[in-house]
C-alpha cells in the first residue's frame, strides 16, 4: 500500500501568457518573439505578425480571465501557474519605466485568484522574449539582457511580491540548446549560431536567473524561487556500456542547468564540454558571486522519456530535445512517447541528486478531441486523457512513497490553448474545451470535458479517488 499525497499538496494547472492570453497588442503591449512565430519552433519567424498566427488571439484569456479562473476554482485548484508576458510590462524590453496598464492586468488576475483562494505560481520568462530584444540585441547572446531582465524581475517582485510566493525564473531553461530563438530569444538562425554565442547566452541566462533569486530574497525572504527545466529520463537503448555512456553525456547536457541553479557553480563535465568545443566564456568575478544565489526548489516539465545509443538508431519525436525512440512505449498522436514510470524515475533522480523540494509544473497529453452532445450538453469524452493523468499520478504517489519531497503538480494546459511546438489549437491538453480551430474559426465558448470532473475528484480527495 502506498502513502498518499501530503496535506497541503498543491494541485492545479499551468499555462503561458503567449499561448492563451491573446490581446497581443492591447493596452500598450509590445511584440514578443511568439507574435512572429506562427508555426511554432518548426519554422523560421515572420517579419511581422501574420493573421495565421493563432497566438495573437490565443483563447482570449485576457478578456475572459474571470470566468476561466472560476472554472479552475470549480475543479478545486489550489495553485495556478501562469507567466507574466514580459512585453506587457516592458513593451520593448529595454525601457526604464514599466507599462502600468500591463501591470494592472496581472493585478486583476491576482485579485480573481485570491477571491477563489488559488495560490499563484508565476513564470517570469516563458518563451516570450520581447521581439525588440531579440532583433536588436540577439537575445541572450548579449550581456545587456541581464540588466533588462533584472529590471523586469524586480518590477514584478515589488508589485506582486506580497501576493505571489512562488516564482520561476525561466521556463525550461535547458531547452535553449535546442531551440535558441524560442528559449533564448536568439535571432541568429540556429544553423548560423556559433557555439561560443550559444554558451555565452546560456551563461547570461544563468546569471540573470541567480540574480533574480537574489533580488526576490532581498525584497521578501519568504519568496520561493525555483528553476524550471525539461525533465526527461534517458535510457540506454541496449546494455552496451557505450550506450550507457551516451546516456551519461545526454544527462549531463540536460542536468547542467539545474546543477548550476542548485550548486551555484559550473560542474566539471560542463567545463570540459566548453574546453572541447574550444569555447572560452566571458565570466566575470561578479558573475561567479551572483551564481551562488541558489534556488529554493527545482521545478520541471515531464512529457516523455527517450533512449540513447552510441550507434545509429531510430530517432524519437522529442518535445524539444532529441533522442532515440524507445521500442517498448506507446506514443501520443504527435509521436511523444508515453512513460508514466519515467516520471517516478525522474522524481527520484532529481531528489537524490539535489535534495531540494520538487514541483511538477507541467505534465499532460496533447490529443485531438471530438466535441459531442450528451443529454443536451456539449462535452468531450476524453478517457485517454483521464488514463494518462491517472497513470502519471499513480507514479507520482509512488515517488512520494519513495521519500521524494514534492510540493505540487500542475497539469499542462487545463484549458485548451495554442501549442508551443506546433502552434496548433487542435493539439488539445485541456480539461476545458475551447471552441477554436486551427484555421482561426470558432466561438471561443468553453465546455467541460469528462476529465474536468475526474480531476476535480482527484483534487477533492487529495488523490484517494485514483484508487476508485
Ligand atoms: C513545454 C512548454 C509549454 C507547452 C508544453 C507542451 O515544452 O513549456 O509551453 O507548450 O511543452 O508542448 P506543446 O505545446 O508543444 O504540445
Amino acid at each position: 500500500m502506498s502513502t498518499t499525497f501530503p496535506d497541503g499538496f498543491l494541485w492545479g494547472g499551468a499555462v503561458a501568457a503567449n499561448q492563451y492570453e491573446g490581446a497581443y497588442d492591447a493596452d500598450g503591449k509590445g511584440l514578443s518573439i511568439q507574435d512572429v512565430m506562427p508555426k511554432g519552433i518548426m519554422a523560421p519567424p515572420t517579419e511581422e505578425p501574420t493573421p495565421d498566427n493563432l497566438k495573437l488571439e490565443g483563447i482570449d484569456f485576457y478578456h475572459r480571465y474571470a470566468t476561466d479562473i472560476a472554472l479552475f476554482a470549480e475543479m478545486g485548484f489550489k495553485v495556478f501557474r501562469f507567466s507574466i508576458a514580459w512585453s506587457r510590462i516592458f513593451p520593448n524590453g529595454d525601457e526604464t519605466e514599466p507599462n502600468e496598464a500591463g501591470l494592472a492586468f496581472y493585478d486583476r488576475v491576482l485579485d480573481e485568484l485570491e477571491k477563489h483562494g488559488i495560490e499563484p505560481l508565476v513564470t517570469l520568462s516563458h518563451y516570450e522574449t520581447p521581439l525588440h530584444l531579440s532583433k536588436q540585441y540577439d537575445g541572450w547572446v548579449n550581456r545587456d539582457l541581464i540588466g533588462f531582465y533584472e529590471r523586469f524581475a524586480r518590477t514584478c517582485f515589488e508589485r506582486y511580491g506580497d501576493r505571489v510566493k512562488y516564482w520561476l525564473t525561466f521556463n525550461e531553461i535547458n531547452s535553449v540548446l535546442h531551440a535558441p530563438l524560442m528559449s533564448g530569444g536568439i535571432w541568429t538562425p540556429k544553423e548560423q549560431l556559433a557555439a561560443k554565442d550559444l554558451y555565452q547566452a546560456i551563461h547570461h541566462e544563468l546569471v540573470a536567473s541567480a540574480s533574480a533569486t537574489r533580488i526576490a530574497h532581498e525584497i521578501n525572504p519568504d519568496l520561493k524561487v525555483g528553476c524550471m527545466v525539461i525533465a526527461m529520463p534517458i535510457y540506454p537503448l541496449t546494455p552496451d556500456p557505450a550506450d550507457v555512456l551516451s546516456v551519461m553525456h545526454a544527462d549531463h547536457a540536460n542536468l547542467a542547468f539545474s546543477d548550476v541553479h542548485v550548486r551555484g557553480t559550473y560542474p566539471g563535465y560542463f567545463l570540459r564540454t566548453l574546453r572541447e568545443a574550444g569555447v572560452e566564456l566571458d565570466i566575470t568575478d561578479s558573475d561567479r558571486e551572483t551564481l551562488k544565489n541558489t534556488v529554493d526548489f527545482v521545478s520541471f516539465s515531464y512529457y516523455m522519456s527517450l533512449c540513447e545509443s552510441a550507434k545509429d538508431a531510430e530517432v524519437g519525436q522529442g518535445n524539444i530535445m532529441g533522442g532515440k525512440r524507445n521500442p517498448t512505449l506507446p506514443e501520443s498522436e504527435w509521436g511523444w512517447q508515453i512513460d508514466p514510470v519515467g516520471l517516478r524515475i525522474v522524481l527520484n533522480q532529481f531528489w537524490d541528486r539535489w535534495q531540494k523540494p520538487l514541483f511538477i509544473v507541467e505534465n499532460g497529453l496533447g490529443a485531438k478531441d471530438v466535441l459531442v452532445e450528451r443529454d443536451g450538453v456539449k462535452t468531450v469524452e476524453d478517457d485517454y486523457r483521464i488514463d494518462y493523468l491517472r497513470e502519471h499520478l499513480l507514479q507520482v504517489r509512488e515517488a512520494i512513497a519513495d521519500g521524494v519531497e514534492l510540493w505540487g503538480y500542475t497539469w499542462w494546459g487545463p484549458i485548451d490553448l495554442v501549442s508551443a511546438s506546433t502552434a496548433q489549437l487542435s493539439k488539445r491538453y485541456g480539461f476545458i474545451y475551447v471552441d477554436r480551430n486551427d484555421d482561426g474559426t470558432g466561438t471561443l465558448e468553453r465546455y467541460k470535458k469528462k476529465s474536468f470532473g475526474y480531476y476535480a475528484d482527484v483534487i477533492a480527495t487529495n488523490g484517494a479517488s485514483l484508487d476508485a
